[in-house]
């Protein structure tokens, strides 16, 4: 695709030339000041990037490149860099929306202008950088996502906090590094590059309306960040084409019969009934409180309006106003809203979620049923959310009954403890180990993680309930299936009256874990763990079974790929020390 030219000097040798393409569509990137405030300028190309050395090659003759506009061929005015420190060239043309945009004002009808433009250059180019204003970024970034399928090659957004024509402005750094990118790596996803970070772009939110790091993906860790070495790659994340298609696109995401709303403390049933009574609505994004929880209304009125409009058909997607972690069906009132029909959004951002479910809306060869959009919604299509296999409440007539008949009655009771261990109910915990007179192998009973309840109460939130157990003779050795111990989970999320009932107990640390709790307790927690698991069980999998701990404060990220390797062993699996208590 590129050229091979000569580098000049003494070392004269060929070296490669990318071909990037850029897609102006505004933005502060190229705005200057005008009587009416900031405004996009023209001109880009000239104005703000020949007479930049890191964007001009002076080396370099001024040649025109191919590229399609409307269809229509056309020669594009062209830039190169100086040899990046990957030993090439990236040139560069650049196509001007016409108007330029505030992002404020992009809707589906310039997400679908970007498409088609790629689409039309798809063959004529490495890669593709999309200038575009911060304020809506995100949406932007998450919409192509789900409009792109079986896409090869990279497509990154970026924009600045401040002009390219400003003195201290994040601009060249943004747009240099994401010319690199795309025209060095085949990085074949939607990304926003912004402060030397790419990131997925349909996990991005924006996260300060001033700073440089405006942007951040809370639930997905970097694709790639760009170091004073170079580029490092996340390419353990990176998500590829898995089926032989050519790459496509879908035109006019159908945002126009989409809305999102906050729940908020007091909200009114009547308030949440008149947008789901707004004409031709077909779903509504709910950004609901924590894990997915919200007022049931006074005798469950709001949960009724929620399902009297599922059962009109629309669709309602249940996501977190938290920026980190996930909705899940764990608290009743979660678990209400997901027998009334409410899709779990799992951890999508409201940008995903919005715009993942326009483009499911309007899809139309064929067009999805609502099943079959409810389903889609809770699976990843492009990445933009964690697989999760938690109970799936999306069809108000499925039923878990069958699932729970299932289990045995020690099951049942394990369960039972798991809860109320995780809700702090110490007489909850006394009621059922009393009241079974097998409570000894409640103790050592594990759930599918293999979490005892110890492990479960070492990181709850209430001490009284492992000093209770720990009495009533449960082992301070048990490992989960990720070989950790109560003590590191407990360390782990900093829980110091559990630690040092444990340690009391005659609980130690092993090799793995030691390392990141060397500590005394009570300034574990603020250390930075360098080994052990992504959750405060130690596994990998989300905290979302009923003995799971919700919002744990490991900060861990489902799914995370980059995380260490959960449940590594430390050696020996073998029993306790001398004097300390076993099971
Ligand atoms: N209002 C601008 C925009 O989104 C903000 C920016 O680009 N920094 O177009």
């Amino acid at each position: 695709m590129g050229g091979v030219t000569f580098m000049e000097g003494k070392n004269r040798q060929l070296l490669p030339e990318s071909r990037v393409l850029i897609i102006m569509t505004g933005g502060t990137i190229c705005m200057q000041d005008s009587p009416d405030g900031l405004v996009p300028m023209t001109g880009f190309l000239e104005n703000a990037m020949a007479p930049r050395p890191s964007f001009n090659d002076s080396s370099a003759r001024r040649v025109k490149i191919p590229a399609y506009r409307n269809k229509v061929k056309i020669e594009l005015d062209s830039l190169r860099t100086p040899p990046s420190a990957y030993s090439r060239h990236i040139r560069y043309g650049i196509l001007e929306f016409s108007p330029l945009l505030d992002s404020s004002s992009i809707s589906s009808i310039g997400w679908t202008e970007i498409a088609m433009t790629i689409k039309e250059n798809y063959h004529l180019f490495d890669g593709f950088v999309v200038l575009h204003g911060t304020d809506s970024l995100a949406y932007t970034a998450s919409a192509l996502s789900f409009m792109m399928s079986d896409l090869g090659k990279p497509v990154i957004l970026t924009g600045s906090q401040a002009s390219i024509f400003a003195l201290q402005s994040d601009a060249v750094d943004n747009l240099l590094g994401s010319l690199i990118i795309a025209g060095t790596f085949v990085i074949p996803e939607v990304c926003l590059f912004f402060s030397h970070t790419l990131f997925r772009g349909n996990r991005t939110t924006k996260v300060s309306a001033s700073s440089f790091e405006a942007f951040d993906s809370p639930n997905c860790d970097p694709l790639a960040k760009v170091t004073s070495l170079g580029v490092e790659v996340n390419w353990g994340l990176v998500q590829r084409p898995t089926k032989i298609a050519e790459f496509n696109i879908t035109k006019y995401l159908d945002t126009a019969h989409v809305a999102s709303l906050r729940i908020f403390p007091g909200i009114k049933p009547e308030m949440v009934d008149s947008v789901l009574k707004v004409p031709d609505l077909r779903g509504l994004i709910l950004e609901t409180f924590g894990m997915g929880n919200a007022p049931g209304g006074v005798d469950g009125s709001l949960t009724r309006v929620i399902k009297n409009a599922v059962d009109r058909g629309i669709i309602i997607v249940n996501v977190s106003q938290c920026t980190n972690g996930f909705v899940s069906p764990l608290y009743a009132p979660g678990t209400a809203l997901g027998r009334a029909g409410v899709v779990f959004g799992h951890d999508l951002t409201t940008e995903g979620a919005l715009t993942k479910l326009s483009y499911l809306l309007a899809l139309d060869n064929p067009r999805l049923s609502n099943a079959q959009i409810s389903a889609q919604m809770a699976h990843s299509l492009r990445g933009e959310m964690t697989e999760m296999t938690v109970p799936s409440f999306s069809h108000p007539a499925g039923s878990i009954d069958a699932a729970v008949a299932r289990l045995t009655s020690a099951e049942s009771a394990f369960t039972a403890l798991g809860y109320a261990i995780r809700k702090g109910e110490l007489r909850t915990v006394q009621e059922i180990l009393e009241g079974d007179e097998f409570n000894h192998q409640l103790l050592k009973k594990a759930d599918y993680a293999g979490n005892t309840a110890v492990h479960l109460a070492a990181i709850g939130p209430n001490h009284e309930i492992m000093e209770y157990i720990l009495q009533k003779g449960a082992s301070v050795h048990a490992r989960n299936m990720a070989n950790n111990t109560p003590l590191y989970l407990a360390e782990k999320t900093g829980n110091v009256k559990c630690i040092q009932l444990l340690k009391k107990a005659g609980a130690h640390l092993w090799l793995n874990n030691e390392s990141s709790v060397l500590a005394p307790s009570g300034t574990a927690s603020r250390r930075v763990s360098t080994g052990g698991p992504n959750n405060a069980y130690g596994d990998s999998r989300p905290a979302s079974s009923p003995s799971s701990r919700p919002g744990s404060s490991s900060g861990s990220r489902p799914g995370s790929s980059s995380g260490p390797t959960p449940g590594s062993r430390p050696g020996s699996n073998s029993g306790s020390r001398p004097g300390s208590r076993g099971s």
